[in-house]
């Protein structure tokens, strides 16, 4: 964390021949469980995580908007009067849709100042580990104060998905947002997606001796493309034709009749939607009432949903789950949008290295990339650094 906040202020000030006004900082997320729920009106029970983007901005009083980045040569420049989704691309998109979407939300964008900003991150991109979110939040929380805005941060949540929706043109849904600007040390976010209620609630991986392996597959993906717009469109879908607002209304019981209404591909999506939203709720159950170690059996189970019912898993995320179970993770499970990036291993602090181990020499028998492990910690949410 300290590198990062030397490079963004060294970042900013070469860059723009002044030292920032100010620094602020957002976390990337994990999901433990609830997949493609978000979008559906449903429950998800992500954390934020340790690792993080840093952003440096300063005021100007002109009305241009500079945005450069460790991660970018060019820095991109824009004036306030030219801010619409259409003219926005690539990674500066993300900011700059951000600033766009405060004007959606009440932001009076004819009379805030421009600024220049400076982004640096060690959010691994393409991981399904949200660093979209991490700078969406970052330079919302950074703006809401810069500019004045007194927005709470259930309403910078859907800024940044709106920033995301429309200048990146992802369809995705409240929960990465959500996880990084209400996320806790030690904690995940239990949220209704429908209401946007939070309950934070503490993890206990310490005490049980656990910890949470990410197995990053290093295949990437984008959720502007394909797969993850054709999900949601079958959610709709069988909504649609179950007569349901959104999924979140179905409950178990009701999968006997959706059988006889759907077809069996568009049964299978909503079988996934509707026994993830109650294996989150178990979860939390489970974890108040027994502790982290009875949860793995719900994580497998949310897996098996994701690669036989939604299918959005891919050869890479399965054997990375099957191996570290048979290591000794006591729970895994791909996590994020799927179609490659990461998967989760709820594993024993005293197997980390074993299961590391077995999962790296099973993906170079198999010929795949390498892939990159490392533990996670739930931390807290996006906030001022400096
Ligand atoms: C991605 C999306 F951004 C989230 O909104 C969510 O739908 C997730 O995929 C799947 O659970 O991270």
């Amino acid at each position: 964390m300290n590198d990062l906040i030397t490079t963004v202020t060294d970042g900013f000030t070469s860059r723009f021949g002044a030292a920032p006004a100010g620094l602020w900082s957002a976390p990337g997320r994990v999901n433990l469980i609830g997949e493609h729920t978000d979008y559906n009106d449903g429950f998800v029970f992500p954390f934020a995580i340790n690792r993080r983007t840093v952003v440096a901005f300063g005021l100007r009083s002109d009305r241009l908007l500079r945005v450069a980045s460790s991660f970018a040569e060019e820095s991109v420049e824009l004036s306030l009067d030219d801010l619409a989704p259409e003219n926005l691309a690539g990674w500066s998109a993300y900011p700059l849709g951000v600033a766009w979407a405060l004007g959606q939300f009440g932001a009076d964008l004819a009379l805030v100042p421009g600024f220049d900003v400076f982004i640096d991150s060690d959010v691994p991109i393409g991981a399904g580990l949200s660093s979209s979110a991490a700078i969406e939040s970052a330079v919302a929380v950074a703006l809401n104060d810069l500019w004045q805005l007194g927005l709470d941060r259930r309403v910078l949540a859907r800024v940044g998905q709106l920033a995301e929706n429309r200048a990146v043109g992802a369809p995705t849904g409240i929960m990465d947002q959500s996880a990084s600007l209400l996320g806790e040390a030690d904690s995940a976010v239990f949220l209704d997606c429908r209401t946007l209620e939070a309950e934070v609630i503490p993890l206990g991986f310490d005490a049980a001796g656990l910890e949470l392996l990410i197995i990053d597959t290093r295949v990437s993906h984008a959720h502007s493309t394909g797969g993850y717009a054709s999900r949601r469109a079958s959610c709709e879908r069988g909504a649609r034709m179950l007569g349901v607002t959104s999924l979140r209304d179905l409950t178990v019981d009701d999968l006997d009749r959706a059988l006889d209404v759907l077809d069996d591909e568009t049964f299978r999506r909503v079988r996934h939607v509707v026994t993830e939203n109650r294996r989150v709720q178990d979860t939390v159950r489970t974890l108040r009432e027994h502790g982290p170690t009875a949860i793995g059996a719900l994580l497998d189970a949310s897996h098996l949903s994701m690669r036989d019912d939604f299918e959005i898993s891919v050869p890479e995320l399965d054997l990375a789950v099957d191996t570290a179970r048979g290591a000794g993770a006591i729970g895994a499970r791909m996590t994020g949008g799927g179609f490659g990036g990461a998967a989760i291993a709820l594993t024993p602090s005293a197997l980390i290295a074993a299961v590391t181990a077995a999962v790296t020499a099973a993906f170079a028998v198999r010929g795949f990339t390498a892939p990159d492990l490392f533990v996670v910690r739930a931390a807290d949410g996006a906030g001022r650094q400096q």
